[in-house]
């Protein structure tokens, strides 16, 4: 096992071996949830391959082995749409159907016609995730940059990374204000925020006794969404399917745009941009697309009243009032407005997220109505969200901040057995445990601690991208 480990171990202090067991404790889930062509996020609850999942996951991966992080990714890219779509999940044709709810029966991805077009040969889900996998793709690379182009996996996956966030850009801008739309809510990955609450309230539940939750067979009632939410996905997930998984000329009961998604956006776009660069093609459209997109989400998702970014329903016509971590993520967008920065950290140490007081940051409003610190999205502690604030909080100088967050997301990871997430007061395991993500940004922060920064390397001209390349670009306050 340890034969796959590559780079330099962490530091530990004499007699300390804390930091060795954390990096073969986190090796050891990404080892045995490898399935072969990609890894699962969970052996029990989640059975096959997950979009946003495998990007975290590849980050992780490739301080283990390169050459598997790019196969993950790879994998993942080779179920994209011919819309330029990348699915949510990629089913594991092993697996039984009755494994997961909803399986590829009641997708039914191999009959979706033009101009969807999924792919043959492979069953996945489709709808998508956020979009994480270029900056994926640009951290992979720069894990070992001679192997990654000795191999040409930078110019295998530009057009198909190019591809994806054309779709989102364009057949997603359902607004048509220049953001990305998410139409339902497993898309923004955060599937039981108190964000959608509102937007759901118009969708008519699915009839209970027609599908079959294979979630409660793992987890928790008290942990998972409710029923009556339960049927409002497979309502929403059925009509779209049920439209061809069109986007435009169809009306969505549920469409939103997400701060999280669209900062990721951008970041990727500058990874995007990045990657362009080293295959000799064209960087500047890239970085245009990145200046729109980052003007686009000021403008039509900031709150300068809640002093965070805010989900915005496009049924509606409205901000969502929810507090949720989503609107801070956008920390990792570079070049933000002096003014948002201030208010994005007074809010994210202010009551409401207590960065610095509590282990991690919530994934709700402690002070909100629907705060509850074990239900799904609606107040635990989610390790990928952190490990984005982490590096937003570094690209904006705040060391010092950064540092401690990378300490408790550390100290929690191994103690909670790799939990998919954990309460936010005392950082105890919630959900399910072995997850991938959570042993794979564990392992890339290990890596980060033990090389005193962010841990990608910096490459150069930095200060526009700084959570690309990991490099600061402001002071500590
Ligand atoms: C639906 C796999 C996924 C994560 C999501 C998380 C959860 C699925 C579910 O698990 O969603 O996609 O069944 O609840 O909310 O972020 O990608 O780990």
């Amino acid at each position: 096992m340890t034969s796959l480990l590559v780079g330099t171990p962490a530091d530990p202090t004499p007699g300390d071996d804390a930091p060795e067991a954390l990096r073969r404790g986190a090796a050891g889930v990404l080892l045995s949830n490898w399935t072969g062509a990609s890894t699962v996020p969970s052996r029990g609850l989640y059975p096959h391959q997950w979009s946003w999942d495998s990007a975290f996951i590849a980050i992780g991966l490739r301080h283990l082995s390169v050459r598997r992080a790019q196969r993950e990714l790879e994998t993942l890219l080779h179920a994209q749409w011919a819309d330029g779509r990348v699915p949510h999940i990629v089913f594991n044709p092993a697996v039984p159907h009755d494994a997961y709810f909803p399986s590829p029966d009641f997708w039914r991805s191999s009959s979706a016609g033009a101009p969807a077009g999924a792919p043959g040969g492979t069953e996945t889900s489709g709808i998508v995730q956020p979009p994480v996998h270029a900056l994926a793709a640009w951290l992979v690379h720069l894990a070992d940059p001679e192997d990654s182009r000795r191999r040409g996996f930078l110019p295998r996956v530009y057009g198909r990374l190019a591809a994806w966030h054309d779709y989102l850009t364009g057949p997603r801008d359902l607004g048509g204000g220049g953001l990305a739309a998410m139409v339902h809510p497993w898309e923004p990955g955060m599937d039981n925020s108190p964000c959608w609450d509102g937007p759901l309230r118009r969708v008519e539940p699915a009839a209970s006794g027609s599908y079959r939750r294979a979630d409660l067979d793992h987890g928790q009632p008290s942990e998972r969404p409710t029923d009556l939410d339960y049927g409002r996905y497979v309502r929403l997930a059925t009509d779209y399917r049920d439209s061809g998984y069109a986007d435009a000329g169809t009306a969505h009961a549920f469409a939103v745009e997400d701060p999280c998604v669209n900062a990721l956006l951008i970041v990727s776009e500058h990874a995007l941009a990045r990657i362009a660069a080293e295959t000799g093609a064209d960087p500047a459209p890239h970085r245009e697309r990145a200046a729109r997109l980052t003007g686009a989400l000021v403008a039509r998702l900031w709150s300068p009243e809640a002093g965070m970014f805010l989900c915005r329903d496009l049924v509606g016509e409205e901000l969502v009032p929810e507090r949720s971590v989503a609107g801070l993520i956008p920390l990792i967008v570079p070049g933000l407005p002096g003014e948002v920065v201030d208010a994005l950290l007074a809010t994210a140490t202010g009551a409401s997220f207590r960065l610095g007081e509590v282990p991690m940051v919530p994934s709700y409003d402690f002070s909100g109505a629907d705060f509850d610190p074990s239900r799904y999205w609606r107040g635990p502690a989610w390790f990928n969200t952190n490990w984005l604030l982490e590096r937003g909080l570094r690209q904006y100088g705040r060391t010092v901040a950064a540092d401690r967050l990378r300490s408790a997301m550390l100290a929690a990871a191994g103690a909670s057995g790799f939990a998919e997430y954990v309460d936010p007061f005392t950082a105890e395991a919630r959900g399910t445990r072995d997850f991938g993500w959570t042993a794979a940004l564990a392992l890339d922060l290990l890596v980060a601690a033990h090389e005193g920064g962010a841990s990608a390397p910096a490459t150069g001209d930095a200060a526009a991208d700084g959570a690309v390349t990991g490099e600061p670009v402001g002071a500590d306050a």
